[in-house]
């Protein structure tokens, strides 16, 4: 196998794993929506996120590290949102950033995300913190 065919290969598995695998809004809504609508409010969204804060730490303390955010929070929101200029993200640091995107996500301002919302750029934002 020549070195560009090779090189080539590797592009194609590196495309097809991203950092962090990709959930559709329906995914989100499949595991996330508890209530029987189908829109994902504030408080599910919160309450699913707090749980990813957890599952992704998996050193077990009270903060994320930049390493535990890797694909999901980006260096520009670490630097806005570590308000308390530690190297530490902490839950309440963590959730406003959360809070930011949903807000984004949500176009028509109904306080509902719906699963074409959850696709849309600022979707998948709030969809990277919320799901694993
Ligand atoms: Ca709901
Ligand atoms: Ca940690
Ligand atoms: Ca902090
Ligand atoms: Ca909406």
């Amino acid at each position: 196998m020549s070195y560009r065919i090779a090189a080539a290969f590797a592009a194609v598995l590196f495309a097809a794993a991203p950092a962090a695998a990709a959930n559709t809004g329906a995914d989100a809504l499949k595991s996330i929506n508890k209530d029987g609508d189908d829109t994902l409010e504030i408080a599910e969204v919160i309450d699913a996120g707090v749980k990813t804060f957890q599952a992704i730490n998996p050193d077990g303390d009270t903060t994320l590290e930049s390493g535990e955010t890797k694909g999901r929070i980006t260096e520009k929101e670490w630097a806005r949102f570590n308000t308390d200029g530690d190297k530490t993200l902490e839950m309440d640091e963590w959730l406003k950033i959360l809070r930011m995107h949903f807000k984004r996500a949500d176009a028509n301002k109904d306080g509902k995300l719906t699963a074409v919302e959850l696709d849309s750029k600022a979707g998948q934002r709030v969809i990277l913190m919320i799901m694993k």
